[in-house]
């Protein structure tokens, strides 16, 4: 009976102690626990540029969108220089081609002697370039007239190009002398 007394006397003088002990330290470790919430306010800043900067998933995105702008401009070169050459576009008129698609009497999409456009472009180009992804979604595309010649690529990231390209879809990265001959 005295021992539990005794015990229960010495909890509460412990819990004593440590009200004690916490409220006194509390006001003293104030401006330490200010500097503690900065810090780790700065890590998750960091962390989130570090995220940002850093993430494969988003760099391997935009470096996909960086090759899609230098095919097209690639195809672009050369499309016009088969025309300044052959007095005409490459392929059928008014035929839209698309990069994921092989047209009949193709082997291979990406064949610069008939591939996904059908011409013999191998003066122009060693290779004739697909999407990085190539599927139903990720694809370029590519139509000409009598007059006039429009190369696509649908972007994943990149919005800048897509924007300002003068074309009249805001989705898609346009190239070419008539933009409007491939409509959203
Ligand atoms: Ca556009
Ligand atoms: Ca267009």
């Amino acid at each position: 009976m005295e021992l539990r007394t005794r015990s229960k006397n010495s909890s509460r003088a412990n819990f004593y102690r440590f009200m004690t002990n916490y409220s006194g330290k509390s006001a003293q470790q104030g401006f330490t626990i200010i500097e503690l919430v900065a810090a780790c306010t700065i890590i998750i800043i960091v962390t989130f540029l570090g995220i940002i900067n850093f993430n494969p998933t988003e760099k391997s995105k935009k470096a996909r969108d960086e090759k899609r702008i230098s095919d097209i401009q690639t195809i672009d070169r050369a499309v016009t220089e088969f025309m300044l050459n052959n007095k005409r576009y490459p392929d059928t008129e008014n035929v839209l081609r698309n990069s994921s698609v092989l047209p009949i009497g193709s082997v291979a999409l990406n064949n610069v002697n008939k591939g996904w456009i059908f011409e013999n472009l191998t003066a122009y180009l060693p290779t004739l370039p697909t999407d990085p992804i190539n599927d139903a979604t990720y694809y370029y595309s590519y139509i000409h007239n009598v007059s006039g010649y429009e190369l696509n690529a649908q972007l994943e990231i990149i919005t800048d190009e897509p924007t300002n390209d003068g074309g009249n879809d805001t989705a898609v990265y346009e190239v070419g002398n008539n933009l409007t001959l491939i409509s959203p």
